[in-house]
């Protein structure tokens, strides 16, 4: 893998990473997934959602289908390049699963995934600390992800922070000069930083499962519900179980210090 681009950049796509008949067997269980979670949750789903999380847990899928999500998350192929990037205890965040709005004028909205829950000083600082990385792997073709390449490593310009957090009258869905558009096709690989600056494209009725991995940090570990974690059963038919035990294990670890 190029990982000085991953580096450099915040990104990497790898095009035609699974094959035909992985994308249809993984498409068939997102679906399943999507369809029971759209009848949980009308509401938000009618009114705003983009995303749903936690598919790996019992409410909506059963441990077939769980099995093949745990099998997917911990192929030899796809943990190879996670121990690349984390070579330190990669742990198993989540998971998330994107799709389009229902109300096709929704706009899209530049972010940092941690400025929902780290203030602006705190943000500059998790440039430099902790890394958390979106695998997503789209089961149809799609328009992709917009970002701001090496915004995982320095902090906004004034445009950048003033059209992210909406300040002097600009808003999350304006234009960035630095914007560049990732486009993806069904069975591609696309890892991209969370810290980087980075808007969903929607559009062609997207399905993108994502695969959050991170350091082994147990400020971030400790929300890793463990109803989505496999059982010591499921893990036998996993090729590369290190990032669920890596999870499990520094859970334990901050569990035991309480
Ligand atoms: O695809 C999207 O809608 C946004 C993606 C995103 O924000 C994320 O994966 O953190």
């Amino acid at each position: 893998m190029n990982i000085e681009s991953y580096q450099e950049n915040g990104y990497l796509r790898i095009k035609n990473f699974l094959t035909d008949s992985q994308v249809a067997e993984l498409h068939k269980v997102l679906s399943d997934f999507h369809q029971l979670w759209k009848g949980k949750n009308p509401e938000f789903y009618q009114q705003q959602a983009v995303n749903s999380a936690y598919l790996t847990s019992e409410e909506f899928l059963n441990s077939q289908q769980r099995q093949l999500l745990f099998n997917c998350i911990g192929s030899a192929k796809l943990m190879r390049l996670v121990k690349h990037l984390i070579p330190e205890q990669a742990c198993f965040l989540n998971t998330q699963l994107f799709f389009d709005p229902v109300n096709k004028q929704q706009a899209n909205y530049w972010h940092r995934d941690p400025q929902y829950h780290l203030s602006v000083e705190q943000q500059k600082a998790a440039l430099s600390a902790l890394e958390v990385i979106h695998f997503r792997l789209p089961v149809v073709d799609e328009r992709g992800i917009e970002l701001v390449p090496g915004t995982h490593k320095r902090w906004d310009s004034d445009e950048e922070l003033d059209v992210r957090l909406e300040q002097n009258n600009r808003k999350n869905n304006e234009a960035l000069s630095t914007g560049e558009a990732i486009e993806l096709s069904a069975g591609d690989l696309l890892i991209f930083s969370a810290n980087m600056i980075h808007r969903g494209l929607y559009g062609m009725d997207r399905l993108a499962f994502d695969i959050l991995f991170c350091q082994p940090d147990a400020s971030i570990i400790e929300f890793v519900r463990d109803d989505c974690l496999p059982s010591p059963q499921m893990l036998l038919g996993v090729e590369d179980a290190s990032a669920f035990d890596n999870t499990v294990k520094i859970k334990a670890e901050s569990q035991s210090r309480q």
